[in-house]
């Protein structure tokens, strides 16, 4: 077991110390663990993640995701925290031990790495650790001032479902710019057909943003509008967000996007609902509550707390999935 296959957790690292790492338990866990390329960034990135368990056709497919917005780095510490879970405490945990045995598990830790890189580069650009967007060059629109160009896409209104509607905007400085059309960037575009590549297995998809403490479903981009499934959603919600309050007592609300916020489209849970027929298709806003001005920023002694109370979320989805 050589350097960078054992990450210390409670910390943010580089993509490139992230992907090292996922390069080295693939390759020194070949029974549990298969490095998967996603597809490639804008700036040539690998979108890198890691398939577990053994795969056979009969096995349900759950897919993780996180870091789609570069600053919201506690979902992307979060989603690393799950994978060094799975190979550092397998052993110990026959809960991890029968999800390995059960269901194909994919987690890919952070879907804009571009973006992300972008926001650790605040040394030397402060408002840089703030960035959402993607990294895709610049776009121009005139605004009714003038003709504005700015670079970024962001990536959760890019999908394929109702494009533009509402929630996102045409105008390219806009933290919300949809893009040109839908999958028009390399990073959204590859994503959707991986998952469509595991359409049919494909049982639960979760995506881990923060923050707001809030566990959403389909439909999000018009009230009272569901989608198919909705008591079933509902139901393993209340529970996920039951069992994630037992452990420290932290709060969230479960709902559709309008129910909860604010309406949104394009993004990749309500596409993957629709598109994919999946039964669970969850967006999980991390720490902080709503209420909090900057919490993009997270503490880091939050973030151990944060990734374990989300677990114990998540594991009500990998058993409903593990025992059907
Ligand atoms: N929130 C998500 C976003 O893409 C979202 C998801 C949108 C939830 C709208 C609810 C309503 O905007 C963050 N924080 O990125
Ligand atoms: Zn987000």
């Amino acid at each position: 077991v050589g350097f960078h296959s054992r990450l210390r957790m409670g910390e943010y690292y580089s993509y490139s110390v992230l992907s090292t790492w996922l390069e080295r338990i693939a390759e020194n866990m070949p029974d549990i663990a298969k490095l998967i390329k996603v597809g490639t960034t804008i700036e040539g990135r690998d979108i890198l993640g890691l398939k577990f368990g053994k795969d056979t056709p009969d096995k349900k497919i759950v897919v993780i995701d996180a870091g789609i917005h570069a600053r919201e780095w506690a979902a992307i510490h979060t989603a690393s925290y799950f994978i060094n879970l799975i190979v550092n405490g397998r052993e110990e945990d026959p809960q991890i031990q029968n999800y390995l045995d059960n269901i194909v598990l994919y987690i890919i830790p952070v879907l804009n790495p571009d973006g992300y890189e972008y926001t650790r580069t605040d040394k030397t650009n402060p408002r840089a650790r703030m960035w959402r967007k993607s990294r895709s060059p610049k776009a121009c629109a005139f605004d009714g001032v003038r003709n504005s160009c700015c670079m970024g896409v962001d990536l959760n209104r890019n999908f394929d479902f109702r494009f533009s509607e509402i929630g996102a905007s045409r105008y390219p400085c806009s933290e919300i710019y949809h893009g040109p059309s839908a999958f028009s960037e390399p990073e959204s575009k590859a994503y959707s057909q991986f998952l469509t590549s595991l359409k049919g297995r494909l049982e639960a998809y979760i995506t881990l943003h923060s923050y707001s403490q809030l566990w959403i479903y389909s439909y999000s981009h018009r009230k009272f509008t569901y989608a198919p499934d909705i008591e079933e959603t509902r139901r393993v919600a209340a529970k996920a967000v039951q069992e994630l309050g037992r452990m420290y007592g932290t709060k969230y609300r479960h709902g559709t996007g309008p129910e909860i916020i604010y309406a949104f489209s394009g993004g990749s849970t309500d596409w993957a609902k629709e598109t994919l027929k999946i039964k669970y298709s969850y967006t999980i806003e991390l720490r902080p509550g709503y209420e909090e001005w900057n919490g993009f920023v997270l503490d880091k002694n939050q973030l151990i707390p944060t990734a374990k109370e989300t677990w114990a979320g998540v594991t009500v989805v990998l058993d409903e999935v593990t025992n059907q």
